[in-house]
């Protein structure tokens, strides 16, 4: 399902409109409006995330020949060596929040990466930010996606429980960095 609305400048393609809503939000704080296509992207096997990000911008721009951001996160759990890093949108779809929660023992450190990939006819651009936090015992919290069980460094409680998730997020910080660049344009 492809779904876009004419009158923007850029837009966010993604099959996930999680993402784009909080994206929206966030770059609406630094007066960027920004428009959803929905469409699923073509995500080559990797493991780097730059490399995915890369791919996936090219691709849309490819669908859409219009300006176009686009983002991939992963969620790095220290002591499973990073897993389940640039899978985690494979591993969320099957062993999911509770899949993981069974596989940790003591340390529960983690990381939350985004990269945010920028493409158009002559420019391709990422910048990319994350958040250290650790992974809660239980799932706390009514959110989308990790939200359930991911804790952001200095608090109590996961980004499902928080209301200003938007201002300490991956997703944030690596569009702050986008839009630092974008509006020097
Ligand atoms: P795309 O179409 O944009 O690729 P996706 O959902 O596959 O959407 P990613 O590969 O970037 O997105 O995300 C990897 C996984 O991490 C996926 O399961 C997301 O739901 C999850 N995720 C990403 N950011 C998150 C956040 O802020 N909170 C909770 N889960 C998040």
């Amino acid at each position: 399902m492809e779904d876009m609305q004419q009158s923007h400048d850029l837009f966010f393609v993604s099959s996930n409109s999680h993402k784009y809503q909080e994206a929206k939000i966030i770059l609406d704080s630094f007066g960027i409006k920004l428009g959803f296509f929905k469409s699923n992207l073509e995500e080559i096997q990797s493991n780097s995330l730059d490399d995915i990000a890369s791919k996936k911008a090219q691709d849309a721009f490819f669908k859409l020949k219009k300006p176009v951001i686009i983002e991939d996160d992963g969620l790095f759990i220290n002591s499973l060596g990073g897993f389940p890093g640039p899978y985690s949108s494979y591993v969320f779809k099957t062993i999911g929040n509770k899949g993981i929660l069974n596989l940790l023992k003591n340390s529960r450190k983690a990381k939350f990466v985004s990269i945010i990939t920028y493409c158009d006819k002559k420019t391709l651009q990422s910048f990319n930010a994350k958040v250290d936090g650790m992974i809660s015992k239980f799932q706390k919290g009514k959110g989308w996606g990790y939200d359930p069980i991911f804790i952001p460094k200095n608090s109590k409680n996961t980004f499902a429980e928080l209301n200003n998730k938007n201002e300490l997020s991956h997703r944030f910080k690596a569009l702050k960095k986008f839009s630092n660049w974008y509006l020097k344009q």
